[in-house]
């Protein structure tokens, strides 16, 4: 059984085996979440990306994948990069944001992770709404097969912490 525990703050701060990433599919960084990791990890998580880019993803990570790098200066053995879908008003695919969680438990598993931080994923820029967003982490988590012992949500505010909690009780 994985536990699910729910965390108010800034998940560049957690110490766990490894810190999901809401990255994007250049790999190469960017603002939110992203950004706080490669600034408090340092360079060694950019350069292992750069790297991943020019043998593995010249084409970039696709949305609903995952795969890690060192995590650097932060508390953590591995950071996974996972890339969200961007909300549509017109029509987006939970599946896809479903997607995330599931393959950064499966690149968990192979790493041999038995805890793992993540953030509301697709929540911030890619404009997912926390409700749904909440919803579908939750049950995924609880629906993957997994010998991760502990999933910590590391959520940024009270919205995302409350929507988080709801879903749990
Ligand atoms: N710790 C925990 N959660 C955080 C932190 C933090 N330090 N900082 C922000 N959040 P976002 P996305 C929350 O925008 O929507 C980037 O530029 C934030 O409040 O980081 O998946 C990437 O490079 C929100 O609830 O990720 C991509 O281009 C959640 O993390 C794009 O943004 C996700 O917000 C990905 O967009």
């Amino acid at each position: 059984m994985t536990t699910i525990r729910l965390v108010r703050g800034d998940i560049t701060r957690e110490s766990v085996d490894a810190i999901v990433n809401a990255a994007n599919s250049s790999l190469l960084g960017g603002g939110g979440v992203d950004g706080a990791i490669h600034r408090r990890g340092g360079p060694a998580i950019l350069d292992e990306c750069r790297k991943l880019r020019a043998s593995r993803y010249g084409k970039g990570l696709s949305t609903g994948q995952a795969v890690a790098t060192t995590a650097g200066e932060l508390d953590a053995r591995w950071v996974i990069h996972t890339v969200g879908p961007v909300y549509q008003v017109s029509g987006s695919d939970p599946s896809l944001l479903a997607s995330c969680y599931r393959e950064s438990l499966r690149v968990a598993d192979e790493l041999g992770a038995r805890t793992v931080a993540f953030p509301a994923i697709s929540t911030g820029v890619y404009r997912w709404p926390m409700d749904d967003a909440a919803r579908i982490a939750v049950e995924t988590v609880r629906s993957t097969p997994t010998a991760v012992e502990e999933v910590r949500f590391v959520l940024f505010d009270d919205r995302a912490y409350e929507a988080f909690d709801r879903q749990l009780h």
